[in-house]
């Protein structure tokens, strides 16, 4: 079983809400994935510019968020139910273990825009709570880029409040003074952090996309605590420890 989570990232998660897991995917392995994935963001930048632009979150040139990847290709699906899931996930959260949410997020050279501050909860709370976000990068993530940044100690507080923005919901004033840590990733590290933990991504200055793959796993069942129903069609990754 690997990676073995220790003490010390184990700490991290319960002070900080976040640890990092290096170079835990091959740079080949990030090429083969990202070009899976390109098949999808591609088709839904073109979907965006139909529709105007813009369609929740995704904004076409700037910033787009495609989910359900690993639905609907086998070779991601296989990626999402690698060793290294089943090892972190179960250290973690337990036993049964489902991939509750995935989603690609690109972001544009040149985009102004950061990704407001937010607790994934926010978008969606669910029970039980928290799980585990893993913030993948398929590429090199720099502060120049927009790289994401966490503010440790946020997840100790539970849900706050968000509010609505043109650009996503927002839980943290963007000029307070304290702005949190920026999460520089090589291609193929993890930002490993709860749904509780208060993050953001920077304004992308360089030429070049700004790649992650975000795979979200929960224990399973999970609740959704606006409608109270169980959320359905998840992709099981774990049972009794065992994957599946
Ligand atoms: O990758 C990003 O730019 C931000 C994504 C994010 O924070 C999220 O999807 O919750």
């Amino acid at each position: 079983m690997h990676p073995i989570i220790t003490t010390e990232q184990r700490s991290q998660l319960q002070e900080n809400g976040y640890f990092i897991l290096e170079n835990l995917f091959s740079t080949e392995d990030m090429a083969e994935l990202t070009l899976r994935i390109e098949t999808f963001q591609k088709r839904h930048e073109e979907e965006l510019v139909k529709k105007g632009g813009t369609e929740g979150i995704s904004r076409a040139d700037e910033i787009s968020f495609t989910a359900f990847l690993a639905e609907q290709d086998e070779a991601i699906a296989a990626f999402a139910k690698r060793s290294e899931f089943v090892a972190i996930t179960t250290q973690l959260l337990g036993a049964d273990i489902d991939l509750y949410w995935n989603q690609s997020v690109f972001k544009a050279p040149e985009g102004n825009k950061e990704f407001p501050w937010h607790q994934d909860d926010g978008y969606t709370p669910v029970s039980p709570s928290p799980y585990l976000t893993l913030w993948l990068a398929l590429n090199d993530a720099t502060t120049e880029n927009g790289c994401i940044s966490v503010l440790p100690g946020s997840h100790k507080s539970g849900l706050a409040p968000h509010e609505q923005t043109p650009i996503g919901l927002n839980c943290y004033p963007s000029d307070a003074p304290n702005q949190g840590v920026p999460v520089p990733l090589k291609a193929g590290s993890i930002a490993v952090f709860l749904s509780l933990t208060f993050h953001k991504s920077g304004v992308n200055r360089s030429n070049g996309y700004r790649k992650a793959y975000i795979l979200q796993y929960s224990q399973s069942p999970l609740k959704n605590m606006r409608t109270g129903e169980i959320i359905a069609n998840r992709i099981p990754l774990t049972r009794n420890s065992v994957a599946v």
